[in-house]
């Protein structure tokens, strides 16, 4: 059918029209249906070589980096994988700038939060050698259960290398965007030392250069890595608007803060995980919401 200027549609009607002239409507029908969809290269725009160009990038970033200059970094046992993690990567060159200002990666973002999206975070993964999965989780860290059937963040991912399962690759529950919760501790799939059929889990399959896509509602974490293939995926995370305390507190002169206690420090956003730069989230100002966060009480 042809798709009008429906003023009802709050914009939404000029995003589908362009998600249909990119040839796009798959994908959305797979992410719709699944919970996640993968872009092919072809697909995304992106000039020849986009994804070398990044990974190249990266491998310069490390080299001249140590990588205990990101928090989660050092906590060998705690961080979400063996390997490395780069945060805030907007500022280190226009190539990560063209990677979020990807008109596809736009398209996908605005479908999924609606167009007072924003983005939430720009973190390149990589591991060049053994790692251990990354637990079955949702991105909608910290949102209580039950989820909004809209998803309130979503992850669009530029895959750098050859994403197979022996090279650690993510894997989805497919449909478990519908299930509005998190995974509790014995979904974790047996791979990772749960109850979970390992064949629950679906492998993303995905050359370099491919835009991996999941809501913010959907399972996923990664398969163990044997090898010591490179694998590095940039992900793109936005977020909508609303998930956003309006006012901020960060003038507030250290002494006035300090004589209130560490309960006000926490409630004025001074010990909040998020906000952080290129040193990431720091995992004792994480666990000062832990407890609660993944409970129905939030
Ligand atoms: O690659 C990983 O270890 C985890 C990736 C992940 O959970 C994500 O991109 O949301
Ligand atoms: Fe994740």
């Amino acid at each position: 059918m042809e798709i009008g200027n429906w003023s009802s549609m709050a914009g939404m009607d000029d995003v589908y029209r362009q998600v249909r002239g990119r040839g796009l409507e798959t994908n959305i029908a797979e992410l719709e249906t699944f919970g996640f969809t993968v872009i092919p290269r072809e697909k995304t725009g992106a000039p020849a070589g986009f994804a070398e160009q990044l990974l190249d990038k990266l491998q310069a970033i490390i080299a001249d980096e140590d990588a205990l200059t990101v928090e989660l970094n050092k906590h060998e046992d705690t961080k979400p994988a063996a390997g490395r993690q780069l945060f805030h990567l907007l500022a280190r060159d226009q190539l990560f700038i063209d990677a979020m200002m990807n008109p596809v990666v736009r398209l996908m973002a605005s479908y999924t939060m609606g167009l007072s999206y924003r983005l939430a975070g720009l973190v390149a993964f990589l591991k060049d050698g053994p790692a251990r999965p990354t637990a079955m989780h949702s991105d909608s860290v910290g949102v209580p259960p039950p989820l909004p059937a809209y998803s309130t963040v979503c992850n669009v991912s530029w895959i750098l290398t050859d994403y197979t399962v022996e090279n650690g690759t993510l894997g989805f529950v497919p449909g478990s965007h519908r299930y509005r919760r998190h995974p509790t501790q014995a979904e974790q799939p047996q791979f990772a030392g749960g109850a979970l059929p390992d064949d629950t889990v679906a492998p993303l399959i995905a050359p370099p250069g491919s835009l991996a896509v999941f809501t913010g509602n959907t399972w996923h974490c990664t398969f163990p890595k044997k090898n010591d293939v490179l694998r590095a995926h940039i992900a793109t995370s936005f977020a909508r608007n609303f998930v956003y305390p309006p006012e901020s507190f960060d003038d507030l002169p250290d002494e006035i803060v300090a004589g209130q206690g560490p309960d006000f420090a926490r409630i004025i956003g001074r010990q909040d995980w998020q906000g952080y730069r290129s040193e990431g989230p720091k995992l004792e100002n994480m666990a000062l919401v832990h407890g609660t966060y993944q409970s129905q009480y939030g």
